[in-house]
């Protein structure tokens, strides 16, 4: 895909070469019959889906795992050969179309089972028994209703078990009591299966880089360390490989002004200067994901820190500038300027949150640019 044009100089600029690198040390770690089963819902958790399953199935991915019907839609029209699993729940109005286009389903009620083998569909049906070992979220939870799913289904013409699957709560954790009990009970519901399915799949990201290799099973589901980012602080100081982020957040100085002791910048007069100082405007704001909890986050001008100062307003915000700058300074919001970095771990230490939500939460107003 080309890279579109934009006008504003506030983008996220995605490494693929960084996702690439990723994706083949995450395939060394694998035995080699393996599958990589790239995640890349959520628009590729914020970076561009379509950029990200191309460069992954470069790498070596062979399935993309999205989570909606919609998303499963908009791969199919990128990608028509190949696998497509949709991991959370679908409505049966989905069912047709997932036949006809050979997307896969995660799979966890009999009911569903039972009014899905009522649309009129005249190819195989693909699906995934979720297994709930302990997430809570979906799943079969008994080895009743796992044994009455399965039934239901081979029971349908035009149904096929052609995976089992489950997700763990604590994989990220150094205690490994939780997740012993899912991988134990995971086990205990295969068993039950009268044939094993095609794709037995289990591990995310921190599973498989920090767990037992058997629980690769026949295919992984890599998300966040695609991206190049660890599950946790706790799996970070453990990673067998270093990863390379691929996202960075971009703009330039659109404005610069002295202001002089006593004069206040933004909504609520928040911020009063202490002397004379340079301020900065940046052409993002909340309404680019830029929540105003960032207040006080440093940007990068010239390789040098520069907090956020005053409110951040819907569609730019200030920044306390270390010297008179030009208007059209490159900023770097997260990234390296100058062997200078802020990561998305920093930001979401300021935000109180987990990484994977920092790209996320970049709306679609920023333009997501490739760089190989
Ligand atoms: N499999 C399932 C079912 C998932 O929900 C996720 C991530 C992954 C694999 C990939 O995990 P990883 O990114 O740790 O490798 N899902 C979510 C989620 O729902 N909220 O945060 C991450």
């Amino acid at each position: 895909m080309e890279n579109i044009q934009c006008f504003r100089p506030t983008k996220a600029v995605i490494d693929l070469q960084a996702i690439r690198d990723n994706v083949v040390h995450l395939k060394n770690m694998l035995q080699p019959e393996v599958q990589i089963i790239a995640v890349v819902k959520a628009n590729a958790y914020g970076h561009g889906d379509i950029e990200v399953a191309r460069t992954a199935m470069e790498a070596g991915a062979t399935i993309l795992a999205v989570a909606t019907p919609d998303e499963a839609v908009h791969m199919r029209e990128y990608f028509p050969q190949v696998g497509i699993l949709v991991l959370g729940a679908t409505p049966i109005s989905f069912v047709p179309y997932a036949a006809a286009n050979d997307i896969m389903l995660a799979v966890f009620s009999q009911e569903w089972v039972e009014q899905a083998a009522k649309q009129n569909i005249d190819r195989s049906l693909k699906l995934h028994i979720k297994i709930d070992t302990g997430m809570g979220r979906i799943g079969v939870s008994t080895r009743d209703e796992l044994q009455q799913l399965y039934d239901a289904i081979t029971a349908a013409s035009h149904m096929l078990v052609d995976g089992v699957f489950t997700h763990f709560a604590t994989a990220d954790e150094e205690d490994t009591k939780y997740f012993d009990k899912q991988v134990k009970m995971f086990k205990d519901f295969l068993q039950l299966l009268p044939k094993k399915p095609r794709l037995v799949h289990v591990a995310n990201t921190a599973t498989s880089l920090i767990k037992d290799a058997s629980l690769q099973f026949d295919a992984v589901r890599y998300g966040i360390s695609m991206y190049g980012l660890a599950p946790s602080p706790y799996v970070e100081t453990i990673l067998p490989f270093p990863l390379r982020p691929a996202f960075s957040l971009q703009t330039e100085l659109v404005y610069v002004k002295k202001i002089k002791a006593g004069q206040s910048v933004g909504y609520g007069a928040t911020y009063t200067a202490e002397e004379d100082c340079y301020v900065g405007t940046l052409p993002i704001g909340y309404a680019d994901g830029m929540i105003r909890k960032l207040c006080g986050q440093n940007v990068l001008v010239d390789g040098k820190f520069a907090p956020i100062i005053g409110r951040i307003c819907m569609d730019q915000c200030m920044i306390l500038l270390p010297t008179a700058y030009n208007i059209g300074e490159k900023v770097t919001l997260i990234g390296t300027q100058q062997g200078v970095t802020i990561s998305i771990d920093d930001w979401a230490g300021k935000l109180e949150t987990i990484n994977y939500e920092v790209p996320c939460i970049i709306t679609n107003r920023v333009p997501r640019i490739y760089s190989n």
